[in-house]
């Protein structure tokens, strides 16, 4: 024998939306109605609070990418692009603006992350925008985070101006055009990275990795 809770989400005096959920559970669920709209939206309400302070307990901090600027990118409009980047952290989404008519965009533009898995990479992906169509894809790259967060778990502290903390070089089994560099700048540690654009015919993207602590999370 089937059982139903009923959900009644109440919009307007005028619109009812009634959602059934079935259970073919033979154990006897609890027929539940909730007929006022406000009953319903504060058990989201709750429920959504409980998930943000259990999302902080385990947050290290915050990851701050500057967009700096793509070099050489590839055209899908007539002669040029409409480059925008949008990067991904797990379930976190953030895009940059767009630049129109450039292959060689300055985004300058920070987009930050909370970060809970340091093991989680950073993926970029570089999209033209259109008007009338889809956005096209003009490549996409992978960031591994590891080494920064490794180099920001060592405690430095007091160093000089500019010092590299580690040195990350190009291989098979990353994106960097050139070698990327963890230094010691502003009393802060920054990593600039290099991408070169995968499925793609051409493009290299910049962009720089910096930390901020966020207080009442877990930290590093
Ligand atoms: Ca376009």
């Amino acid at each position: 024998m089937k059982k139903y809770i009923y959900l009644t989400i109440q919009s307007s005096p005028y619109n009812n939306h009634h959602q059934h959920y079935s259970s073919s559970s033979h154990n006897s669920l609890p027929s539940i109605q909730y007929s006022d709209s406000f009953v319903w939206i504060n058990i989201i309400a709750i429920s959504s609070r409980r998930r943000r302070m259990s999302l902080l307990d385990n947050v290290l901090g915050i990851l701050r990418v500057r967009v700096k600027r793509g070099v050489n990118l590839a055209v899908r409009d007539v002669s040029s692009s409409d480059p925008y980047v949008v990067l991904k952290l797990g379930r976190q989404k953030l895009k940059t603006k767009v630049v129109k008519k450039n292959v060689n965009p300055q985004w300058e533009e920070d987009l930050s992350f909370t970060v809970s898995d340091p093991n989680l990479p950073l993926t970029l992906i570089v999209y033209d925008h259109d008007f009338f169509s889809k956005d096209d894809k003009m490549g996409d790259a992978e960031i591994d985070l590891k080494p920064y967060i490794e180099a920001l778990r060592m405690e430095l502290s007091g160093l000089p101006d500019g010092t590299i903390i580690s040195t990350i070089g190009p291989s098979r089994g990353n994106c960097l055009a050139e070698e990327s560099y963890i230094r010691w700048i502003n009393d802060r540690i920054v990593q600039n990275i290099c991408l070169r654009l995968r499925n793609v015919e051409r493009g290299e993207v910049e962009i720089e990795l910096q930390w901020i602590d966020l207080p009442g999370s877990k930290g590093l």
